[in-house]
């Protein structure tokens, strides 16, 4: 599956620790950054897959699960430390459920908000990857 865990440079002090995120750590050109916060721990976020849009999501505080599927398989990661990213390639679908009170899940996305470049329904992307 088209998913990676990105190691985020940290620099560690004993009055606490600063996250680095640059562009060489990111494998593409960032253009859109986002957040979910105030997420009730019986929500479910996502339910789709993109087109073309690559993303990374990290948990900047508490944590959450990303069920990921591919057409073929299904993960689960969970995300809950703040100096990891998630990286999710365009055409993978994805689910985030069991959200920690607190969590916050940023998001770099490779491209600015295009409602044409997602899939919502599971049929039609299943359908979207058999004419790929
Ligand atoms: C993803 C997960 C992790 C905008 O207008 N601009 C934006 O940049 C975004 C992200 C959303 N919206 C609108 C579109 C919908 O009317 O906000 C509403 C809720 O969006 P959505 O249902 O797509 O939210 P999530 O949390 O299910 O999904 C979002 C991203 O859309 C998605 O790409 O991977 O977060």
């Amino acid at each position: 599956m088209n998913i990676k865990i990105i190691d985020i440079p940290k620099i560690e002090r004993p009055e606490g620790n600063i996250g680095v995120v640059q562009k060489e750590v990111i494998p593409f050109d960032i253009k859109r950054v986002y957040y979910l916060f105030d997420v009730p721990s019986s929500a479910k976020r996502g339910g789709h897959a993109h087109k073309s849009l690559s993303q990374v999501l990290i948990a900047l505080s508490g944590s959450f699960d990303v069920v990921l599927k591919d057409g073929n398989s299904t993960q689960t990661i969970t995300l809950n430390k703040p100096d990891k990213g998630l990286l999710i390639d365009s055409t993978i679908w994805r689910e985030l459920e069991n959200f920690s009170s607190g969590a916050v899940c940023l998001v770099l996305a490779s491209a600015i908000y295009n409602e044409n470049d997602y899939i919502r329904d599971f049929d039609e992307f299943i359908q979207y990857l058999n004419n790929l």
